[in-house]
């Protein structure tokens, strides 16, 4: 030790800057590699993340250079690589318990996080966690001992600048980078898993630092006065249940099935092939929508918008939309409060609550709301057996999904308020490589247009399969079943493709169209009815909450919702876009054009009574998006007081362990226990199900292939 030689070089104040910086970037790669699990699925990507803890290192360490004092400066050096040494540590060890990153809000709540830990915290540590401090520990006493000589010489106010300028050139790059890989990075914002691996976990940290404070802002000055006039707002708006409707379905259990972006046009579609042989898209889904025992809806919209399925599941759980701009599930779903469909009925009715879906926790912040929805159970990807060939980049394919879920649901007690997330139909709408390959690509110029149709019919067979289940298990009879789309899959920049397929023309294709594609489907499923049928009714996602919960027999009129029981007299007939567009039967008004439903054709110079009736339904569209923000960007429902729930603590709720306590609950309720394992004399239902791939379920395809393929060999 006493001969090692220092390289002069680190005796210079650049020179120990640079080590540290280097230092720091070695740790941080370290910790992606061993700790994180950040999806890398291109070299693009593994580059962007290999040097995305650079720019703001530099940056940050930079402020020491600006010191000219020479014991200040190598202190604030110092100080600083601590801080981030702390800060990138502790993402680790929450990392290793909870498979995400620590936002500000969990920072400014660490108290109740460490409370929750208890015991298990020693156990996040692991005895080679003392590589993070160890470099940190030798440099510190190298300084002290002057084995590395503090540098005398304060470094020139120009050169530190043109390390922070270099600094925020790397960041410049590399967000530019980030954003041709993923657009919509920072608008959007989908996932801290994201961001931390697109930009680094000190870009994170500052990113929601920002968000944190301006949410933390608007929030401070809204007061309980101003939910006054949103109590007058929905009170008028509200629509009486349909006494023929009320409480048809009280009790039962509820499951929703969400269809990842499926329109509403892929019901009842024929998918033509090369030889003009048409296979039906979506044969199930479309059997349960002409059922005797199913409400369904064709003019039912989708009203989302940056924040695509997490916005449907604001609009549908909670009968509010999301926000203009940005996803309003990471930016408000870990501070709200909400009187969200799984808390109501929670409270109300005693149902248990749960979510199923395969892809990561984090994704659009969900391990966060769904506690504020007062969702018991959610089994994220960390439930489920996903692995390169049965997942992509949105997590497990639909039908392992809803075949592993099975485990888990068999254990739910009776009645439950479920919600099962299929992902598979997903842009790009990737052909698959594996035996669920099968089902024929579109021909049209447009590659995800083309796949768009075999994804769909995947998640139809996933559907089915799901449905065979549920027959088998019992759990069918006693069950409203909720199949809804959440957005367009085919965006309107794509839709001139799909115009032949649609039997329009690609030329004339106009924003008449486009609004029309936003229909998505919607129907309610009730094994027992049998006066269901295609309701034509004009609504919208904002209006399946009211619905349902009027189905379910519990009145909402104490609760703040913005939508209109589909079923009542009271319903208007109108659908309103995010964006402050909207519909009516009579009347499309799309991007600021009026068109007649009937000729299809905009109206240039409406009569001065149309006007004035045109400009009535927009003030109504307007109003209901602007009390919707002033709920959302407030945080007014902290002041309702009159929808007699108890304030939902997200503290009580985890997602850790939850098959334990499944089973553990079982035993303690004994033959009180209403889980279908349970009434199958604790017997697995698991065996029940049945799923088959694509080839499986058409062995007369691969014949037909295989002849033509020898064929045209010879
Ligand atoms: C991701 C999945 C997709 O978990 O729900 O979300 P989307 O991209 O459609 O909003
Ligand atoms: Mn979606």
């Amino acid at each position: 030790m006493k001969n090692l030689k220092i390289p002069n070089f680190l005796n210079t104040r650049m020179g120990f800057f640079s080590l540290l910086a280097v230092l720091f970037w070695i740790k941080n790669i370290a910790a992606y590699m061993t700790e994180f699990n950040l999806g890398i699925e291109s070299p693009m990507q593994y580059f962007i993340l290999f040097i995305n803890p650079i720019a703001t290192t530099l940056l940050l360490l930079s402020i020491a250079l600006y010191v000219r004092r020479t014991k200040l400066s190598y202190i604030t050096m110092m100080l600083i690589y601590f801080i981030m040494t702390v800060l990138l540590f502790s993402n680790v060890t929450y990392y290793r318990e909870f498979t995400d990153f620590i936002t500000i809000n969990t920072m400014l709540g660490a108290g109740k996080v460490a409370e929750g830990l208890g015991q298990s915290a020693l156990k996040l540590f692991h005895p080679t966690d003392i590589f993070y401090f160890i470099d940190f520990l030798l440099l510190g006493g190298a300084l002290m001992t002057k084995k590395i000589k503090m540098d005398e010489r304060p470094i020139r106010a120009r050169v530190a600048l043109a390390v922070s300028t270099l600094a925020v050139m790397i960041f410049s790059g590399n967000l530019f980078l980030a954003e041709t890989d993923r657009s919509g990075l920072l608008t959007r914002t989908f996932s801290r898993d994201y961001l931390v691996k697109y930009l680094g976990i000190n870009a994170f940290t500052a990113y929601d630092a920002v968000q944190t404070y301006k949410t933390t802002q608007v929030r401070a000055e809204a007061s309980p006065n101003d939910m006054k006039e949103v109590e007058d707002y929905v009170k008028g708006h509200y629509a009486a249940p349909n006494d023929e409707m009320f409480g048809i379905a009280k009790g039962k259990n509820v499951i929703y099935i969400h269809l990842e972006s499926t329109q509403q046009f892929l019901i009842d579609y024929k998918l033509k092939d090369e030889n003009g042989v048409e296979h039906e898209v979506m044969p199930f889904v479309n059997s349960i929508y002409h059922d005797k025992s199913t409400y369904s809806f064709d003019n039912f919209f989708h009203q989302v918008k940056a924040g695509k399925t997490s916005d449907a599941e604001t609009l549908l759980e909670t009968s509010l939309f999301g926000l203009n701009q940005g996803a309003f599930f990471t930016q408000f779903g870990g501070k709200n409060t909400f009187e969200a469909a799984p808390d109501i009925l929670k409270q109300t009715q005693g149902y248990t609550t749960a979510v199923f879906h395969g892809n990561s926790g984090n994704f659009w912040n969900r391990n966060e709301i769904y506690k504020r929805f007062g969702y018991d159970y959610f089994f994220d990807a960390s439930y489920y057996d996903v692995n390169e060939d049965n997942s992509f980049q949105y997590g497990l394919h639909d039908k392992p999904f809803f075949e592993q879920s099975a485990q888990y649901l068999e254990h739910l007690q009776q009645p439950f308020y479920s919600k099962f997330i299929a992902v598979s139909n997903h842009y790009p709408y990737a052909e698959f490589t594996n035996d669920d390959a099968g089902f024929p690509m579109a021909n049209t110029p447009d590659e995800t247009v083309n796949g768009y149709f075999a994804t769909a019919n995947y998640l139809d067979k996933s559907v089915e399969e799901f449905f065979n289940y549920l027959k088998a298990s019992g759990l069918y009879d006693n069950s409203v079943i909720v199949l809804y789309g959440d957005h367009y899959g085919v965006s309107n920049g794509r839709n001139r493709s799909l115009a032949e397929l649609v039997g329009k023309t690609s030329s004339t294709w106009n924003d008449f169209d486009n609004a029309q594609m936003q229909r998505v489907p919607f129907m309610i499923h009730i094994p027992g009815q049998e006066n269901g049928g295609i309701n034509h009714t004009y609504g919208a996602q904002i209006d399946s909450l009211p619905t349902l919960l009027h189905l379910l027999g519990i009145d909402t009129q104490n609760y703040i919702q913005l939508g209109q029981d589909l079923f009542s007299n009271g319903h208007k007939d109108m659908a309103v876009f995010r964006d402050g567009s909207f519909m009516t039967s009579k009347y499309t008004f799309y991007n600021g054009t009026l068109y007649d439903n009937d000729t299809q054709l905009p109206i240039t110079e409406p009569s001065e009574e149309l006007q004035a009736q045109i400009d009535e339904l927009q003030k109504e569209a307007n109003r209901q998006l602007e009390i919707s923000d002033k709920i959302n960007n407030g945080d007014l429902l902290r002041f309702h007081t009159g929808s007699g729930l108890e304030p939902v603590d997200p503290s009580d709720y985890s997602y850790k362990n939850i098959m334990e306590r499944l089973l553990e609950q079982e035993k303690t309720l004994g033959n009180q226990s209403t889980s279908v394992f349970s009434q199958n004399n604790n017997q697995s239902t698991v065996d029940l199900y049945e799923t088959k791939s694509y080839k499986e379920y058409h062995p007369e395809a691969e014949k037909d292939e295989t002849t033509t393929s020898t064929s045209e060999a010879k």
